[in-house]
């Protein structure tokens, strides 16, 4: 029997076979794993769309960070609650169709209160996201690196959120990672130690500790304090020449690459676009933008020229199943 007739059956992810990434789940770690405290930090990768997706799994990433500010721009939203949560879902349900890696989504604020964080959480778990991030931000949220004024959500109501997710989405592989805003925000150590101990006691599974400092100094004050009550995740990305080693040192369990296959997409189309205006064509340019095949693979073309040979023409005896 061909692998493709065994691959018929849709994963528990909900892969169809035909998908570039497949439905084979062997040697994918789960979000859950990935989270976990280890020896050295693990890796998420930003992605906002299925072939962004596919790109990061193929150069070896484990797993995705859902950016909300990189799906808010590649729909052409501002990362302050522009783009409705369904749109964000839609986003999502591609991304996991095409990659097999788990995906850790951006669920901003939760989109309201407890109601809307836990439909949203349980909406995306059906998508097929492995966990969601939820801020302790008022709704609508603003990005963290934009302006100085982000209103904290009281600990109280947004341990409410945590627990409303808890509640709803039973699945134990479903990861919830509870973000605090409050160095953002320009409050202190002290303030966001308080709002982790709660956001642990709540139910959350790892704690996000974002700065917008060029230097790792407060999350690394955090980390020294929190002694890895629950996982720590951080975002380097104002501090982005920090090397990995003093993550490693401080017990850092996840590391978030959260803009950088966008930002690398806005420099290659800017650099692209501006060429053949000014070179007048495209006669230049080839060596330096994606071959078509890489495309088609990526894409997993040969899979359909595959099950043509099975389903369009089975009496051709073209190779299907001999
Ligand atoms: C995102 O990628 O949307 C994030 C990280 O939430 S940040 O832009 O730093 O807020
Ligand atoms: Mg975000």
């Amino acid at each position: 029997m061909s692998g493709l007739r065994r691959t018929r059956v849709l994963s528990e992810k909900g892969h169809p076979p035909w998908s570039p990434g497949g439905n084979a789940s062997e040697g994918v770690t789960t979000l859950r794993d990935l989270i976990r405290i280890h020896d050295s930090p693990s890796f998420l990768m930003e992605a906002h769309d299925a072939l962004s997706a596919v790109i990061a799994e193929r150069a070896g990433f484990k797993g995705l960070w859902a950016s909300g500010l990189s799906i808010s721009s590649s729909l052409g939203y501002r990362d302050a609650n522009e783009a409705s949560w369904s749109e964000v879902a839609d986003v999502v349900e591609r991304m996991a169709y095409a990659a097999r890696i788990p995906i850790l989504v951006d669920g901003d604020s939760g989109f309201g209160n407890f109601n809307n964080a836990r439909l949203v959480a349980g909406r995306l778990r059906k998508r097929g996201a492995s966990g969601i991030c939820i801020e302790d931000k008022a709704f609508p949220k603003m990005n963290s690196f934009i302006s100085d004024r982000h209103p904290l959500a009281d600990i109280e109501e947004f341990c409410g959120r945590l627990r409303a997710v808890k509640d709803t989405v039973l699945d134990p592989d479903f990861v919830l990672v509870a973000r605090i805003e409050a160095l953002i925000a320009g409050h202190g150590q002290d303030e966001a130690l308080d709002r982790a101990h709660a956001y642990a006691e709540a139910g959350a599974d790892a704690i996000l500790i974002h700065s917008r400092k060029s230097d790792p100094t407060e999350i690394l004050a955090f980390a020294g304090s929190w002694q890895n009550r629950l996982p720590v995740v951080i975002v380097p990305t104002k501090y982005f020449s920090t090397p990995v080693a003093e993550y490693r040192a401080a017990g850092i369990s996840t590391v978030i690459w959260a803009n950088h296959n966008m930002r690398a997409a806005i420099a290659a189309m800017r650099n692209i676009c501006n060429r053949i205006i000014h070179e007048g064509g495209i006669a230049g340019i080839e060596p330096d933008i994606a071959p078509l095949e890489e495309l088609f693979e990526l894409m997993a073309y040969d899979e359909l020229a595959a099950a043509e040979t099975r389903y369009l023409w089975p009496k051709a005896g073209n190779g299907a199943d001999s």
